[in-house]
């Protein structure tokens, strides 16, 4: 009976360092043709926020995929208004790069044959307040891949889908 109450108590210590604990968030991603092509979610968990994102109609193979620190997809500029990584440090992209990660590095989603990707993603970087800030974020996904190391975006290429990042 120790064992359980002693327990229970640490639940409640781990959560309570959360602003607001199960806050959720999405973003509709569109493509460079302003089409949407799937959605992300976002969901706070007690010590991180776990994302899932599914996709339709990009090239097959791997890209990068990160969270951009200005809430705007504007498909005519490529989406460039979205602006640099969240948290953005000169040097310290990579989820390998010993300078790093920035907090908006996540891990490449992988699309299939069918032009379908589908992933789900786990960050201690960000929580879902921090993404819903001012200026809001975006999800950004790049023609290529992210390999994790190299300046400033990991050899990502182009931007090639955008989502604003919205409250729920
Ligand atoms: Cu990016």
């Amino acid at each position: 009976m120790a064992a359980m109450l002693a327990s229970g108590a640490m639940a409640e210590s781990h959560g309570a360092g959360m602003d607001q604990p199960g806050q959720t968030a999405s973003a509709d991603l569109i493509n460079t043709d302003n089409e949407s092509i799937g959605t992300a979610t976002l969901t706070d968990g007690p010590a991180g926020v776990l994302i899932h994102v599914r996709v339709e109609g990009l090239t097959p193979g791997k890209h990068g995929l990160h969270l951009h620190a200005v809430g705007t997809c504007e498909p005519s500029e490529g989406f460039t208004t979205a602006t640099g990584h969240v948290g953005k440090v000169e040097g310290g992209h990579g989820l390998l790069n010993p300078a790093g990660p920035e907090p908006g590095d996540l891990p490449n989603i992988f699309v299939g044959e069918d032009g379908i990707g589908e992933m789900e993603a786990y960050s201690t970087l960000v929580d879902v307040a921090s993404l819903l800030d001012e200026d809001g974020s975006t999800f950004i996904i790049h023609a290529q891949g992210d390999d994790h190391m190299s300046q400033p975006i990991g050899g990502a290429g182009d931007r090639v889908a955008c989502g604003v990042i919205k409250g729920q």
